[in-house]
């Protein structure tokens, strides 16, 4: 079994820092889970541009407020917490907070730990991993 804290997690190196997220990966590709999952946290007054095209995400609201707006058909869905939005599509999206969001999310496939949105905003799958 493995056991992690944030606060530990934070410290050692598996915080990702972006212009308007950073995240924190708990658990990644070399645990063989076949998940990662994060806890993010996303900026107050800040849109990110989001298409995971080589992943499958849910993300869940913890605290804060925001919306996701789908950008294939124009939809916009609040987020506030106790939300879950579910990639399902691996739909491109633009995501807004208008507080600072924390939200806990997974990934299949797992990332390997260092992966930051290209001008796309994709994460490559051979992503560079922590060590
Ligand atoms: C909600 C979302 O996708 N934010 C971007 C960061 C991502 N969750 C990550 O890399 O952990």
């Amino acid at each position: 079994m493995i056991v992690r804290t944030l606060a530990e997690c934070a410290k050692s190196g598996r915080k990702i820092v972006s212009k308007t997220w950073d995240s924190t990966r708990m658990l990644l590709k070399d645990d063989n889970m076949g998940f990662s999952f994060h806890i993010t946290t996303i900026y107050a007054n800040s849109e990110t541009h989001i298409h995971y095209q080589n992943h499958l995400e849910s993300v869940y609201c913890i605290s804060g407020e925001g919306e996701i707006e789908t950008l294939a058909d124009g939809k916009v869905y609040p987020i506030k917490p106790g939300t879950l939005y579910i990639l399902d599509q691996h739909d491109e999206h633009l995501l807004r907070g208008f507080s600072e969001m924390q939200m806990a999310c997974v990934f299949n496939p797992p990332l390997n730990g260092r992966e930051v949105h290209d001008a796309d905003g994709v994460y490559p799958l051979d992503g560079q991993s922590l060590d």
